[in-house]
């Protein structure tokens, strides 16, 4: 089969492991590349031997037959260039935070079902080897039905040198690292129905909250705190590791920092170190985030080819982006946010 045609919107920080990842990924090659910053353009283009190159995502999508499109850029782009991939009908993968509102979300996943084209959040920390390997201990019917869930994410690593971006924002925790614990959650104990929500800033120097505590219920039944700090000064630095507690009728599941994942189930007591890979082109301690990228833009080969709906679909990611807004409402009104409220 041929290879599928991709291009990539966006050459900053993060792109670069996508690049990466798109390389390792047999099937689907980037083609072109758009940055509005000519600097970042070269450099990515040459670090990847990338000789298409555009300043302006439209040029590109007149120029280019493309397969798909991967979208890195920041969010307040991220709107105008899914509806540009939608109304040239190119298959689109987006990076999270999805959108700047649910509202601007919920128009992007309309404007992808009008035309009939797939789309993809690349919420990639579900994919991480760590979770996937939580979720099959759920799937093996070993602690039976889970009731509680604890999904932990607190570090006192300067994510700001890296991306200076997250000290200016009026949102940061929440919309940049609990989106991605909040969709653990889901991914793990199902779709909420209402969440109740405290944050505070600790971090003098930056604009946004950096600390978030969240209470849920699941449709299922069971209860859930998702609780994430970037004022967490501890011993051993975690970054960037998502722990996670479950409770369940027949047993526990706890995935501790180190990656060590202990099961107390039907079958007694097993521990098993669940370190991620460290792929070739990756660097501790982001190895773990990494090797996610890969694992979700497989995933949207495969889903390309099959024609599958992707896991994290824009249509999915609603349900996660609704429980980020409910976060910052909850937080403000201290009253718990019924999340079907926003889904309507
Ligand atoms: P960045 O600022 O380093 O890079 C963004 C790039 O996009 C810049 O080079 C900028 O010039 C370019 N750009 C912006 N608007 C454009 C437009 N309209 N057309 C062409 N180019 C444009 O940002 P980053 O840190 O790489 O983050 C990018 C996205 O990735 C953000 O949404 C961020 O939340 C996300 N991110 C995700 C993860 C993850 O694990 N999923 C990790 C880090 C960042
Ligand atoms: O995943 C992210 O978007 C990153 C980080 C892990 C540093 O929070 O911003």
């Amino acid at each position: 089969m041929a290879e599928l045609r991709g291009a990539l919107i966006g050459c900053g920080f993060f792109a670069v492991n996508q690049m990466h990842a798109w390389r390792d990924i047999e099937g689907a090659s980037i083609v072109a590349i758009c940055d509005r910053d000519p600097e970042r353009l070269r450099i990515v283009g040459d670090q990847f031997g990338v000789a298409r190159r555009y300043a302006d995502a439209a040029a590109m999508f007149a120029a280019e037959k493309l397969d798909f499109v991967d979208i890195a850029t920041t969010v307040g782009s991220h709107r105008p260039l899914v509806e540009m991939a939608a109304e040239n009908r190119v298959p689109v993968i987006c990076q999270k935070p999805f959108a700047p509102t649910l509202a601007d979300a919920k128009a992007m996943v309309k404007a992808c079902t009008d035309a009939g084209v797939p789309l993809m959040v690349h919420e990639n920390f579900r994919w991480q080897s760590p979770i996937q390997a939580v979720r099959a201990v759920l799937d093996s019917g070993e602690i039976g039905t889970p009731f509680f869930g604890r999904i932990s994410f607190r570090s006192g690593y300067d994510v700001f040198s890296g991306q200076p971006y997250l000290a200016t924002g009026k949102r940061f925790i929440i919309e940049d690292l609990g989106i991605h614990i909040l969709d653990i959650a889901r991914f793990l104990l199902g779709d909420v129905t209402s969440l109740t929500a405290r944050t505070t800033r600790i971090n003098p120097k930056i604009a946004g909250e950096d600390v978030a505590t969240m209470l849920m219920d699941h449709a299922g039944g069971a209860t859930s705190v998702v609780d994430c700090s970037y004022a967490t000064r501890l011993a051993t630095e975690p970054f960037p590791e998502t722990l996670v507690e479950l409770d369940g009728s027949d047993g526990t599941i706890r995935l501790a920092q180190g990656y060590q994942l202990t099961v107390t189930g039907k079958n007694g007591t097993t521990v098993k170190d669940v370190s991620p890979p460290l792929l070739p082109w990756a660097s501790r301690p982001w190895h773990n985030i990494q090797e996610s990228v890969l694992a979700i833009q497989k995933h949207w080969v495969d889903s390309l080819v099959s024609g599958k709906e992707p896991a994290t679909s824009g249509a999915d990611n609603l349900r996660t982006f609704a429980l980020v807004e409910a976060a910052y409402a909850g937080a403000e009104s201290r009253a718990p946010v019924q999340i079907d409220d926003l889904l309507k």
